[in-house]
């Protein structure tokens, strides 16, 4: 059986920090936003915070593009800023963890301006440099693989006439891991520097993308595609183990927890190896099988719901099975600030559903085991903007680019461009950047009422009917009921965090009905994912079993086996 630690019983408030809160009124979000508003986090029920990149950035990621591991992007604030924070952090009970990006930096970090300055730069091997392929005379990079964003992963350099691997923009070179100067540099830099300053941990980006390995420098795979999106070849390389193994040497000085952002990794046996307890990699891992429902073989190409229920609860099945039996950990998400909006994708945003959608969904999570992790708005309910939208409200370089490339490849053809759209409106990361909605004041309360500059990203529409203020004192809210049922997890953690999970129901395309046990004690939890009145009946392993009504996320006497559009129950044994 695993031992306690206090990331097993963390709940986890994602905080993406140009979306929160601004306060001196230029319409970036700020650290001081964050400070200002701990005592409202605190209030929901959560005990550690997760801070997106806030370090120095030149912002063509969002700030996954950094240009000093040892600096905060100015807009932001400065140290001495995040110093104050994470003091006051702890002085409310609670713990902060930073992103660790380190895969790759921005093209501006001093590190690869040293790099690409010339062959012979003592840090030329920081960074992964090829030589071209000639065919029939033409330049062509080292091989055919499609990068995270699209395009080539490989960006030519004229100066020294060489290409740089970049698995995502041309403006996020991969650091090149196999050179040990390199690691012991991240190390330093980019995780002591703020364990130092007191931070309890790291959300490991792209933590499985280090060891690229003889992939890299393979013969050109399936000569018949001219490009290939490469996830596959250069997720989990060979000498992974032994990377995490060395970063953990570090942590471990620290007893700093780590979350690795763990993508295409379908293999359960590959994901214990990263998070069993006796392995020393990772502590936890983010697992793609739930949030990657519904997309297409290349992301966005897909239609809006085009998933089913059973397959979205046999990938809850996939992570919460990490811990039936073993030493390894696992976590629940259904939003970040790479995901549109769970109620929008997973129940639905009509404004009669909304609330019954994002009350649902909070009962689920918090049935399930593992550590929770609740992305800034989730909390409110906050949903996708609308088609209406026109695409320059898009700000998201991912969502850009493919918009892009549909004009290109279809030559501008209206309906390939309304399709890409659809699915943007459906998928686009864009949807998590919107700023917060704190209140129905100007910008939705989320820049000073006095202040005159425009928010850097629209602000939702529907503030009206939901934002933060007005949920603190309205009880049927979403916010109130996540409040109610991170308590009832609190209350019943054995079962409801620890518990092993079952899915009674697996074909039921409407209902997910599953139990949680733990040294005798049994919950059952009933979910209703459709707008309709569903009656159900308890399946055969628990039918006879003598079912007390714990919590239902509809108010109001709720006898009998109907479930009202959109609700869950929990029942104890
Ligand atoms: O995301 C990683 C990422 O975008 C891919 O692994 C993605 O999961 C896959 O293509 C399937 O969609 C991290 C950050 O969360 C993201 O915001 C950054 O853009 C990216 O890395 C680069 O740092
Ligand atoms: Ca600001």
């Amino acid at each position: 059986v695993a031992e306690r630690k206090w990331w097993k019983d963390a709940v986890v408030y994602q905080i993406y920090p140009a979306s929160f809160k601004d306060t001196n009124g230029d319409g970036i979000g700020d650290l001081n936003g964050i400070l200002e508003e701990l005592d409202y986090i605190k209030s929901i029920g959560v005990n550690t915070i997760w801070i997106c990149p806030m370090y120095d950035s030149p912002q063509v990621d969002m700030g996954y593009d950094i240009s000093d591991y040892e600096n905060v992007y100015p807009p932001y604030g400065t140290v001495q800023d995040m110093e104050r924070l994470i003091a006051e952090t702890h002085k409310r009970g609670m713990r902060i963890v930073l992103d660790l990006v380190v895969n790759h930096s921005s093209d501006q970090h001093a590190w690869f301006k040293e790099s690409r300055s010339s062959k012979d730069n003592p840090k030329r091997d920081w960074y992964i440099w090829r030589p071209a392929r000639y065919v029939n005379g033409e330049r062509k990079p080292p091989n055919n693989w499609l990068g995270n964003f699209g395009g080539s992963v490989w960006q030519w350099d004229p100066q020294t006439e060489e290409y740089y691997l970049h698995l995502f923009c041309p403006e996020q070179p991969d650091l090149n891991w196999e050179n040990p100067e390199t690691r012991q540099a991240i190390y330093k830099s980019a995780m002591e520097f703020w364990l130092e300053r007191g931070v309890d941990g790291f959300r490991v980006d792209t933590v499985n993308m280090y060891s690229k390995g003889e992939m890299l420098d393979a013969p050109i795979t399936d000569p018949g595609s001219e490009w290939q999106f490469a996830g596959y070849q250069y997720c989990n390389g060979p000498r992974m183990r032994e990377f995490l193994g060395e970063m953990n040497q570090v942590l471990e000085k620290y007893d700093a927890m780590t979350v690795g952002e763990c993508p295409h990794t379908p293999d359960m046996k590959r994901v214990i190896e990263y998070v069993s307890a006796k392995e020393k990699q990772l502590n936890m891992v983010f697992q793609f099988d739930v949030v990657d429902i519904g997309q297409g073989p290349y992301k966005f190409q897909t239609t809006p719901k085009n998933w089913k229920l059973s397959e979205f609860k046999a990938a809850i099945d996939r992570t919460q099975g990490l811990i039936r039996g073993t030493d390894a950990w696992t976590t629940i998400f259904l939003e970040n600030h790479d995901q549109s909006r769970s109620i929008t994708r997973f129940t639905s945003d009509a404004p009669e559903h909304r609330v019954a959608g994002g009350r649902m969904l909070a009962l689920m999570m918090c049935a399930l085991s593992g550590t929770l992790f609740i992305y800034q708005g989730q909390e409110i309910g906050m949903t996708n903007f609308g088609i209406d939208w026109d695409m320059s409200e898009y700000k998201d370089v991912d969502s850009s680019n493919y918009y892009k490339m549909v004009a290109t490849r279809t030559n501008n053809d209206p309906t390939a461009l309304a399709a890409a759209k659809a699915s943007l409106q459906h998928l686009a990361r864009d949807h998590a950047r919107v700023p917060f909605s704190w209140s129905t004041g100007p910008n939705n309360g989320f820049t000073p009422a006095s202040s005159t500059t425009a928010p850097w990203m629209r602000p939702l529409d529907d503030a009206a009917v939901c934002n933060a203020k007005q949920q603190q004192s309205d009880p049927t809210s979403v916010l109130a009921f996540w409040k109610r049922m991170l308590t009832v997890r609190r209350e019943h953690k054995d079962l409801l965090v620890h518990g092993q999970f079952d899915d009674l129901d697996k074909d039921n395309q409407e209902l997910f009905v599953f139990a949680k046990t733990w040294q005798g004690k049994k919950a059952v939890a009933v979910c209703n994912f459709t707008d309709k009145e569903v009656q159900f009946e308890f399946p055969k392993e628990v039918a006879g079993e003598k079912l007390k009504l714990l919590i239902s996320s509809v108010d109001g006497e709720r006898e009998g086996q109907k479930l009202a559009p959109f609700e869950g129950r929990v029942y104890l044994a």
